[in-house]
């Protein structure tokens, strides 16, 4: 594959993703460089996988082209795993990550189990074949306060005891290694590498 469209308005992940894609060789297209817009698409899947296919196959379906859809999220575990699915619409769309993130600290603040986790479900869709999916998970901790200026959403509070900072203060390279979504566009190339290698 030489050019794959990914599937997203966040421009955090698609940073990520195309870091990730283009040391492949496979050329990056955003979905509004191709269509010029961002088409709204319900998200009214109830599982990240779920989700990342509707955005995949709408998207495919519209310009006939690979299209790479992520859905991801935040799981705050002494929060039942909220916000999860709803991680970017949590507390409202527009509300300031400043504020989402606070909210999230002061929620476990008292709490003995910060554990938390980035999960990233990848819905590769190509024109007359069958949907793939790819997960990844990312483990980590609430962090007590807001902490660094890189990444995007929820990486300021994503503390990873291993390194003894947090998601936000590592750089790009290092997220891409670790992170869920790394693992997940790891998990796509072993699988695109085994279907080559098997025609
Ligand atoms: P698209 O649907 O257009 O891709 P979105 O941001 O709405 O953009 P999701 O519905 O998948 O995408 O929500 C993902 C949210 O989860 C994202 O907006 C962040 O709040 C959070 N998130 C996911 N991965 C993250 C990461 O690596 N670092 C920080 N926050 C992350």
């Amino acid at each position: 594959m030489k050019e794959i469209v990914v599937a997203t308005t966040n421009k955090g992940k698609l940073k990520e993703i195309s870091a990730m894609l283009e040391k492949l060789g496979i050329e990056v297209k955003s979905i509004k460089d191709v269509l010029g817009y961002n088409p709204d698409i319900e998200e009214t899947g109830t599982t990240f996988t779920e989700n990342a296919v509707i955005k995949a196959e709408t998207v495919m379906n519209m310009i006939h082209m690979p299209t790479l859809a992520d859905d991801s999220g935040l799981e705050v575990d002494a929060l039942d795993k909220q916000p999860g699915i709803y991680s970017s619409r949590f507390m409202g769309e527009d509300t300031s990550y400043d504020i989402k993130n606070q909210w999230i600290i002061d929620a476990v603040k008292d709490k003995e189990d910060k554990t938390a986790r980035f999960v990233c479900a990848m819905a590769l869709a190509i024109p007359d074949e069958e949907t793939k999916t790819f997960l990844g998970t990312f483990e980590g901790e609430i962090n007590d306060c807001i902490d660094g200026e890189n990444g995007f959403g929820y990486d300021p509070i994503f503390y990873l005891p291993e390194y003894g900072v947090t998601s936000a203060e590592i750089p790009i390279e290092k997220k891409n290694e670790i992170s869920h979504r790394g693992k997940a566009l790891e998990a796509m190339k072993k699988a695109l590498k085994e279907e080559e290698a098997g025609k």
